[in-house]
This record gives structure tokens, C-alpha cells and sequence, in this order.
């Protein structure tokens, strides 16, 4: 299964990573990687860029709103500088399928225009313009949950049904997607781990992540080195490896499609192992 994004044919037939690129000052555990000092170095960015796609990342997502629970909002132009210059040196400097994470209808226009080839909202197109401006991309793009906003959203996290609730919400903006023209075959789905969830809810929606991958759009996950890790393990986010690579292990063998990931190496060699157990006796 072949998704089109942009330059790029993504094959989904077998689970990929997407590593992760923070050019925010503050994410949560990468935030600042890619400054010296008070300045995003550009430099930076591409090698830890290369190192992901040289350890099996073939999407690089680049980020720069952090959305960690309770994170101040940046402006237009603050998100702006930090992300085109990245993407752009990235699809210079690698020809990476980039993808871009973010909200905002005028970063994810710019950053098309510079060559991402991938959208990802975690407020699946919500805000004003969004639709229209990933629409005119042509791009694929990724609809996440969330119940609230980052700032909040983890203060009092509540559902009747967790996964009928953001099904309802994942398919509403699915059709709000198709009507601004989007096409089906450009939509990823991503229940949102961690973004207005409890432990509990999170653990659910995992373990009926077949309900949602039965939906037939492809899954993309983010669990690495989150939150739940915390409350589960009682770990701090610098010890989160192991239950990081078991969470994308448990995705994937529950339909995740896209793996959205810090850890890139160790998780490449949990798919490689797991594809080589699937594959086993196949060709006897
Ligand atoms: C996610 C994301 C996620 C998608 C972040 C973090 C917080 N995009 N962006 N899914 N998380 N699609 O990495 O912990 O789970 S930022």
C-alpha cells in the first residue's frame, strides 16, 4: 500500500518510522537539541536529521509548537523561523520526506512551498484556514486527537467511551477534510496518545487500536518516551527507552502504520525483528 506524498511514494506495507525533529527550545525531551544557545542552528538540525534517516526513519517530522502539556503558544512567525529553514534544508540537503507538525494554515502552506511532503495536525485542521491551506497542498495529512488545548488538556481528562468518542471526532474531521477536497486516499488518523488522556484512557485506546486501524485509513502513533511511560513505570523521561519500544512493538502489531518516534535506532531494530518473525517460514 503506497501512500502519495508529495515527491515521495511512501510504502506502508510494513510499518515505518518517523523520527522526530523538536526546533522548538522546549519540548519536553528533545527541546534544544538543535540550538547553540538562544539560536536554532541549522547545522544541527541536519545532522540529527541524518543520523535518523541513516538509522531507518523514513519520514522526518519537524516540529516547532511544543504541545507538551501545559507549554506556553507561539506566534505565527516564531513557528515560522524555526520550521521553513529546517524543512527547507532538510529537502535541500536529503531529499527527506518531510513532514511538517503543525497547525497553522500559513506554516503549512510556506512549508509545502519549501518541499514537505506531509502534513501532521495534532488539532486535525481546526483552526481557521487550516482546511482550505492543507487542501491547497495537496499533500497527505495526519488528524490527530485531542480533547482541549496543551496548555489544559491534561488538567481533567474525561470520556464516556474513550474510543467510540474519538472515533466520532476522528470521523467528523474526515468529513470536514473531504469537503474542502481533500482526497481519502491523502488521510492518516492518530487516536493522539497523550493529548487529554489519563493513563487508563491511553492504555485502552491502545489495546483497541484494531478498531481504529479497521477504519481503513492508515494509523500514524506517537507514544515515545510520553507521559503514560511516567505514570506507568514511575520513570523519568531520560529512562523511558524500554517502554518506548515496547509501546511501538504493541502499535505495531496492532495495525500502526506510521511510528512516530525519538529512538530511532532501537526502533528499527524492534520492526526488523518483528518483520522477520512475521515473515518466517513464508518461503518454505
Ligand atoms: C504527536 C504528534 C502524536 C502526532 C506530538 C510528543 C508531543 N503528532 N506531535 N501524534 N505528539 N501525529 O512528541 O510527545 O502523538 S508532540
Amino acid at each position: 500500500m503506497f501512500l502519495h506524498a508529495g515527491r515521495h511514494q511512501l510504502d506502508l506495507s510494513s510499518p515505518v518510522i518517523m523520527g522526530i525533529l523538536n526546533t522548538t527550545p522546549d519540548s519536553f525531551s528533545d527541546g534544544g537539541d538543535c540550538y547553540q544557545g538562544d539560536r536554532l542552528d541549522l547545522d544541527l538540525a541536519l545532522a540529527r536529521a541524518r543520523q535518523m534517516l541513516h538509522d531507518g526513519a523514513v519520514i522526518i517530522d519537524v516540529g516547532g509548537e511544543s504541545t507538551r502539556p501545559g507549554a506556553k503558544p507561539v506566534s505565527r512567525q516564531q513557528e515560522l523561523d524555526r520550521v521553513v529553514p529546517v524543512v527547507e534544508a532538510l529537502v535541500r540537503e536529503c531529499d527527506a520526506l518531510v513532514s511538517v507538525d503543525t497547525s497553522d494554515p500559513v506554516v503549512m502552506s510556506e512549508a509545502a512551498r519549501v518541499g514537505a511532503s506531509m502534513i501532521n495536525d495534532v488539532r486535525g485542521l481546526q483552526r481557521e484556514g487550516a482546511l482550505a491551506a492543507a487542501a491547497a497542498t495537496g499533500l497527505p495529512v495526519c488528524l490527530m486527537h485531542m480533547q482541549g488545548e496543551p496548555d489544559v488538556m491534561q488538567a481533567n481528562p474525561r470520556y464516556g467511551d474513550i474510543l467510540a468518542e474519538v472515533e466520532v471526532f476522528l470521523t467528523a474531521r474526515i468529513e470536514a477534510a473531504q469537503a474542502a477536497g481533500i482526497s481519502s486516499d491523502l488521510l492518516l488518523l492518530d487516536p493522539g496518545f497523550g493529548f487529554g488522556k489519563t493513563l487508563a484512557h491511553n492504555l485502552v485506546l491502545l489495546q483497541q487500536l484494531p478498531q481504529l486501524a479497521a477504519k481503513g485509513y492508515p494509523l500514524l502513533v506517537g507514544l515515545s518516551r510520553k507521559s503514560l511511560l511516567g505514570a506507568l513505570l514511575g520513570r523519568d523521561v531520560s529512562e523511558r527507552l524500554a517502554g518506548s519500544l515496547a509501546l511501538a512493538l504493541l502499535a505495531a502489531d496492532r495495525g500502526a502504520a506510521i511510528i512516530r518516534v525519538h529512538d530511532v535506532a532501537a526502533t528499527a531494530d524492534v520492526l526488523a525483528v518483528r518483520s522477520a518473525v512475521m515473515a518466517a517460514g513464508q518461503d518454505h
